[in-house]
């Protein structure tokens, strides 16, 4: 990229750019929206969980916009969106720069995780048309589907499966807590693509993201340089007891898998306590559930992270051996099915030193650190260079509606983000 088209991009982002990325991040941030709870006051927050109505709608309305740029839109066979910027002439047969993320969400989000990024992304792509600059190499934005893995486990399935990880078969038989099919709702919401997942590898990814997480914010750090994403393990665990009468069962008597369940996770928080892994126990359901009868089963999941993969599995085994202890003493069977078992991801030391280097040349704030949330980058890692840029979450809070970044930091990370692509555009390797 010569000077002068560095300069017409770099303006355009500042005086257009961002004003257009808030307004698309609002607008979007509207599909899916929840309704307004009037006993619970503050910011309303959306859902749209992978493949339902409103991530069908949020696809529309970026296939949209991707279209107003003349963008070649392609979607695969596990329905993963793309827009795609050609390279000027000389560049077409180049592998693409990548910029992804997602725009699915959990229940009842906020309006950034994921969307920043595919925006931040698009945003890019949207300086270069507007100053009639056309990219050394092709210029790709990604989303990806079903990276929250709510709907359908595992998470990050549409970049996993991009990456060869994980059979695309396999990905569209898998069923829904609410019983759904993927693929049946792939078609049904007309994103059920023909291109093979993996179409094309890029020469390398970049992601910008939301932290999730206090440390920014707390240290009033504009620029997070990622360095990697810590390791995910997530299980269903079920435990079959007794179901008896809540009123006649003296406790000796007992086998109630709902205390088990909870014995579980007080026994989780204290290893975490104990090791430094964290653990979640984020969703618990008893049968029958019924307030006079002691539970009979009770499934419940458990997420644990932990940047260090030794420890990971170590805590795990010892809540295996923990639960087989659980069963002795309240005599009920205990059953553990593995839902996500990601290793730590560690990004390309080229593209982070880029995202270092682009963040001080801006003259922000940053500090390097790795991701406390799992993000598409982790699997994109598995097959080219990559690497993400993190800015605050005021108190750390996200997936819940009051996830908020100032504008002033996501114009920051935007910024860097144009940077960034725009060293990698320039570099033979990443
Ligand atoms: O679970 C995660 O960390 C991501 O939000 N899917
Ligand atoms: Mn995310
Ligand atoms: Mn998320």
């Amino acid at each position: 990229m010569n000077e002068r088209e560095r300069k017409a991009l770099r303006a355009w982002m500042e005086e257009e750019g961002l004003r257009a990325l808030m307004a698309r991040i609002f607008e979007l941030g509207e599909i899916g929206m929840t309704d307004a709870d009037d006993e619970v006051p503050g910011p309303r927050g959306r859902t749209r969980l992978a493949l339902d109505d409103a991530d069908g709608r949020a696809r529309d309305r970026l296939a949209a916009w991707m279209r107003e740029l003349d963008l070649e839109v392609r979607v695969d066979a596990v329905g993963n969106m793309f827009g795609v910027l050609p390279a000027a002439p000389g560049g077409e047969g180049l592998a693409p720069l990548m910029i992804g993320s997602h725009i699915d969400t959990v229940g009842n989000a906020g309006p950034l995780d994921g969307v920043y990024g595919v925006l931040g992304g698009l945003t890019v792509l949207r300086a270069f048309c507007a100053a009639d600059a056309l990219p050394p190499r092709p210029l790709m934005v990604a989303a990806f589907t079903n990276e929250e893995g709510v709907r359908y486990q595992p998470d990050m399935m549409g970049s996993l499966v991009y990456a060869g990880a994980y059979p695309l078969e396999k990905a569209l038989d898998t069923r829904g807590i609410d019983g759904s099919r993927l693929g049946d709702e792939l078609e049904r919401i007309g994103y059920a693509g023909n291109l093979p997942p993996g179409h094309v590898t890029p020469f390398a990814y970049l992601e910008l993201h939301v932290e999730q997480g206090p440390v920014l914010d707390h240290d009033r750090v504009r620029i997070g340089v990622v360095t990697g994403v810590q390791g995910i393990s997530w299980r269903e665990i079920t435990v079959e007891g007794a179901a008896n009468h809540a009123g006649t069962t003296p406790t000796a008597l007992r086998h109630d898998a709902g205390l088990a369940a909870a014995r579980a996770n007080v026994f989780l928080r204290e290893l975490a306590a104990r090791t430094g892994t964290l653990a979640t126990v984020g969703s618990v359901r008893f049968e029958p559930g019924l307030i006079n009868v002691i539970p009979s089963r009770a499934v419940f999941t458990v997420d644990m992270r932990d940047p260090d993969a030794d420890r990971l599995s170590a805590a795990n085994a010892e809540f295996t051996d923990w639960l087989t202890r659980l069963e002795q003493e309240e005599g009920v069977r205990v059953s553990s099915g593995t839902l996500v078992d990601f290793a730590p991801a560690a990004f390309a030391p080229g593209v982070v030193d880029r995202v270092e280097a682009a963040a001080e040349r801006l003259g922000f704030s940053r500090r390097r650190m790795v991701s406390g949330a799992g993000h598409d980058a982790q699997m994109m890692a598995r097959i080219c260079p990559t690497g993400m840029i993190f800015v605050p979450s005021r108190a750390g809070l996200s997936h819940c509606p009051q996830e908020f970044t100032g504008p002033e930091d996501l114009r920051c990370g935007a910024l860097v983000l144009l940077e960034t692509v725009l060293d990698l555009l320039d570099a033979e390797t990443a």
